[in-house]
C-alpha cells in the first residue's frame, strides 16, 4: 500500500502477515531490501544505494556511495568531516524537513534492545570515502531484512565516536534512504 509515497512501516508489516498466512510458498520472506539514498541540501550531489541480503548466518550489507565531500580534518572547534557516520534510524519517511536539521523525520536511532550508542542493532561502520567513491559491505547478524523493512539508512556528516548518547556525536544529517523489500512486488 503506497501511503504518501512511500511504504509505511505498518502497511509493510500487515502485508508481511498476510504473506504469511496466505500459504504461497514461494513469498513467504523478504530476503532483499534495497534504499536509494536522497541527498540533504548540505551535500547534493550525493547518490548511492544500499542493499541488505539475508545469508546464512546475517544481513550482508552493502553500501556503493558517491558524492560525498572529501575528507577534512577536525580541530578543537570544528568536527571532521568524514568518516562518515552511518546508520539505520527508525523511521523511513526521508523528506529534508527543516534544511538546518534535514530528515529528523525519521527519527533516531533504531534501537530494539535498548543498547547504549555504539552496540544499537542498526549501528554500522563509518563510511571511509576513497577516491570520491565508498563502498564496503559487511555482515550482521543484529536483525533481519524483515525487521530492518520500513526503516531508513542515515549518512552524517562527521565520524561516529561509538560512545556518546545517544547518536555517537556524529553530527548532521546528509543523505538519507528508505529501506524498501526487493522483492516479488506482492505487498502491493
Ligand atoms: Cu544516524
Amino acid at each position: 500500500m503506497l501511503v504518501n509515497n512511500y511504504y509505511s512501516r505498518n502497511a509493510l508489516q500487515q502485508a508481511y502477515a498476510q504473506q504469511q498466512t496466505a500459504q504461497v510458498p514461494y513469498i513467504a520472506n523478504f530476503n532483499l531490501a534495497y534504499a536509494i539514498l536522497k541527498a540533504g541540501p548540505d551535500y547534493p550531489s550525493i547518490r548511492g544505494l544500499v542493499t541488505f541480503a539475508q545469508i546464512q548466518g546475517g544481513v550482508m550489507v552493502c553500501a556503493d556511495v558517491a558524492g560525498l565531500p572529501p575528507y577534512s580534518p577536525g580541530n578543537n572547534s570544528k568536527q571532521p568531516v568524514g568518516p562518515f557516520g552511518f546508520h539505520i534510524h527508525e523511521k523511513g519517511h526521508c523528506v529534508v524537513g527543516d534544511p538546518s536539521k534535514p530528515f529528523e523525520e525519521c527519527g533516531g536511532h533504531w534501537n530494539p534492545t535498548n543498547q547504549p550508542h555504539g552496540n544499537h542493532a542498526g549501528d554500522f561502520p563509518v563510511l571511509v570515502v576513497d577516491k570520491g567513491w565508498a563502498k564496503m559491505c559487511f555482515i550482521m547478524s543484529r536483525f533481519t531484512v524483515n525487521e530492518i523493512l520500513g526503516r531508513s539508512v542515515m549518512i552524517h556528516e562527521n565520524p561516529d565516536d561509538y560512545r556518546t548518547q545517544p547518536s555517537g556525536n556524529s553530527g548532521k544529517r546528509i543523505a538519507c534512504g528508505e529501506i524498501m523489500p526487493w522483492s516479488y512486488g506482492l505487498y502491493i
